[in-house]
């Protein structure tokens, strides 16, 4: 970014709408692109990703209790060039659950609000065999809650009914002890991505992805808006360009 920010300063003394294309040429040329490769790294998802890395007392992770097991850590959705990427790391085991006190608990589906209503519109179901997910994409008609009414904030948990849309997605998992986990042991990581196109209820807009687990002891939510496409980008840059030099020739012809 330094560059960029060097050739914005010089051009600040110039002129105002020029430093403002120059800046958005700048930032759409140094933005790290995504990598699906199960590591959720925090610089790839800068700008794009809720966190809620937190152990509390008693292992309190919000709004149930649990730990590290439990702790829903980063979220992450970007939209850009008509992909959806997603991704998620969690103390969670995704792979196989977590069994405690003799009960199963369960990984939820990722729940895809495409209008920001409050209403989930689709699923993307997983699962992971041999260290590799495969995703499965539904229409959403009615969801499963999570398993404890004092957790509804944490709700949905999973897809009830749905329609699966035949949709190809790229996907990676993997664990491990991360830097990026501030309470220390294993986390879980999944990445996707897969085509706007798939979402066809999609207008416009930000989009809200949401992930808990059966028990809903943890949670996150995340909502995006798409990144202006290269092109439109320079179309925009150039037009304030243009704008510029004609303020600029009116100056000097005044
Ligand atoms: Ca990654
Ligand atoms: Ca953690
Ligand atoms: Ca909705």
């Amino acid at each position: 970014m330094a560059p960029c920010l060097q050739y914005t300063l010089i051009m600040k003394n110039k002129i105002f709408l020029t430093t403002i294309a120059a800046s958005l040429l700048c930032f759409a040329q140094t933005a790290p692109a995504i990598t699906i490769d199960g590591a959720f790294g925090l610089s790839e998802w800068a700008g794009y990703y809720s966190s809620d890395d937190v152990v509390g007392s008693g292992g309190f992770v919000g709004p149930g209790y649990g730990g590290q097991a439990f702790d829903v850590e980063y979220l992450g959705l970007q939209i850009k060039n008509n992909t959806v990427y997603f991704g998620l790391q969690t103390g969670f085991n995704l792979a196989n659950g977590v069994r405690l006190d003799g009960i199963n608990y369960t990984p939820g589906d990722f729940a895809i609000d495409t209008n920001n209503d409050g209403n989930y519109d689709y699923a993307i179901d997983f699962a992971i065999s041999s260290g590799v997910p495969s995703y499965s994409l539904y229409s959403a008609s009615s969801w499963q809650n999570s398993m404890y009414a004092q957790h509804h904030v944490a709700d949905p948990f999973q897809l009830a009914t749905g329609t699966l849309i035949p949709t190809a997605f790229t996907g990676a998992y993997g664990s491990g002890v991360y830097a990026s986990n501030s309470n220390g042991g294993m986390s879980y990581v999944l990445e996707g991505s897969f085509g706007l196109d798939s979402l066809a209820a999609y207008s416009g807009g930000p989009v809200t992805l949401h992930w808990t687990m059966s028990c809903g002891n943890d949670y996150l939510n995340v909502t995006s808006t798409p990144v202006p496409e290269p092109s439109s980008l320079i179309l925009l840059g150039s037009g304030l360009t243009g704008a510029a030099l004609w303020a600029a020739r009116r100056r000097k012809r005044a």
